[in-house]
């Protein structure tokens, strides 16, 4: 049986409203766009320079960072109905020796692949891994797999390791976080941002300030030794954390 196109016509009349109503709920599709997210580490405002500078914290204390690494797990976009897309479960961070600022080392980005259009109006993750991680728990990568945390100290991962020098190399600075003792001292940053996604590739910039974990918990270097073995040490570093981080989007 064969249709001409006057046949077709009532035929038509009923399948274009569905055909239209089905290409409009695509929409989304349109607008969906690739989204990089950056880190960068700044102290007071000036890009983190390994090695080179000595920095201060508040009682007056001079510090290098020669070097810095960190886990982050369930990084996510918030919109603000409450819902959240995925951007990424693990991502390990690095703070390579030549840091611009600009966050172009594998280290310091990654990319997540079509993103749903829309506005997001927060980026949210937890410092460190959730409670009750093993190590082998994490995908077996050579970065991860070096943030092992010992198990005879509550075994998993480090959350972080920031090292250096204090007073010029009179001792080390050791600030590795972890759960200690088998405690639990991650923590979930949530952080506001204005992004809309609209089919254009966008960028979410997320900023440490090193400067910010000495305080306003005061944490002094001086004489502090190894500290991961030392619950309340822990918990200091890990209330200084939230006021550590912010994000901003970038075009
Ligand atoms: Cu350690």
């Amino acid at each position: 049986m064969r249709f001409t196109l006057i046949q077709l016509i009532p035929i038509m009349k009923w399948v274009l409203p569905f055909a239209l109503l089905l290409l409009t709920s695509c929409g989304d599709d349109h607008d969906m766009a690739d989204v990089t997210v950056s880190f960068r580490h700044v102290v007071e405002e000036s890009p983190l320079v390994l090695n080179l500078v000595d920095y201060g914290n508040e009682v007056g204390e001079s510090y290098n960072v020669t070097r810095l690494e960190y886990i982050l797990t369930d990084i996510v976009l918030m919109r603000d109905d409450g819902t959240s897309v995925n951007l990424r479960d693990v991502f390990y961070v690095r703070v390579p020796e030549n840091e611009t600022g600009d966050g172009a080392d594998e280290t310091t980005r990654f990319l997540t692949r079509r993103i749903p259009g829309g506005s997001y109006s927060a980026v949210s993750f937890r410092f460190g891994v959730p409670a009750g991680a093993a190590f082998g728990d994490l995908p077996n990568e050579v970065n991860l797999n070096q943030m092992e945390w010992p198990v005879p100290m509550g075994g998993g991962y480090h959350y972080m390791r920031i090292e250096g020098l204090v007073e010029g190399g009179a001792e080390p600075l050791l600030a590795h976080l972890g759960p200690s003792r088998g405690g639990d001292f991650s923590f979930v940053v949530e952080l506001p941002i204005d992004l809309f996604v609209d089919g254009e590739q966008t960028q979410v910039q997320i900023t440490m300030d090193v400067d910010r974990w000495w305080q306003p918990n005061i944490y002094t270097f001086t004489g502090r030794g190894m500290i991961m073995g030392n619950p309340q040490v822990q918990a200091l570093l890990s209330d200084n954390g939230p006021g550590v981080f912010s994000a901003a989007s970038i075009p």
